[in-house]
């Protein structure tokens, strides 16, 4: 989608600061970090949000997870533990019509989040 500000960063029509990339998944750094490790891992592929997930992305979004458990390896989160998130419509504050998955790690997370 031509007009999808994470479609654009996959493409690498907008900038981004890349942390992986896998055959399904781009991986890159939240421009507004909520931790000390803050990573968006997305589909290539254009899905809304996790409501719109059907059988047909299971290979998509097996990928997904996969790659996000590589990033929170990679970035040292492994063994204290890290989060993974998705927010899905006007009250979880989703503010990207692109399908992301939160790695977020680095510091002690609360619960529930505010
Ligand atoms: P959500 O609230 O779940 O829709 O999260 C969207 C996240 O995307 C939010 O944490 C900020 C981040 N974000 C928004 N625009 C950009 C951008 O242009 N670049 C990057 N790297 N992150 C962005």
């Amino acid at each position: 989608m031509s007009d999808c500000l994470f479609c654009r960063i996959v493409a690498g029509e907008l900038p981004s600061t890349e942390v992986a990339s896998s055959e399904h998944s781009y991986a890159f750094r939240d421009l507004n970090p909520g931790a000390p490790t803050h990573v968006l891992v997305v589909p290539k592929q254009h899905v809304t949000d996790a409501s719109e997930l059907e059988a047909g992305h299971a290979a998509v979004l097996a990928d997904l997870f996969i790659t996000a458990n590589a990033v929170a390896g990679a970035e040292g989160l492994a063994e204290r533990g890290y989060r993974l998130v998705f927010n899905v419509g006007a009250d979880s504050g989703n503010s990207v019509p692109h399908l992301h998955l939160h790695v977020l790690g680095g510091r002690q997370l609360g619960w529930p989040p505010g």
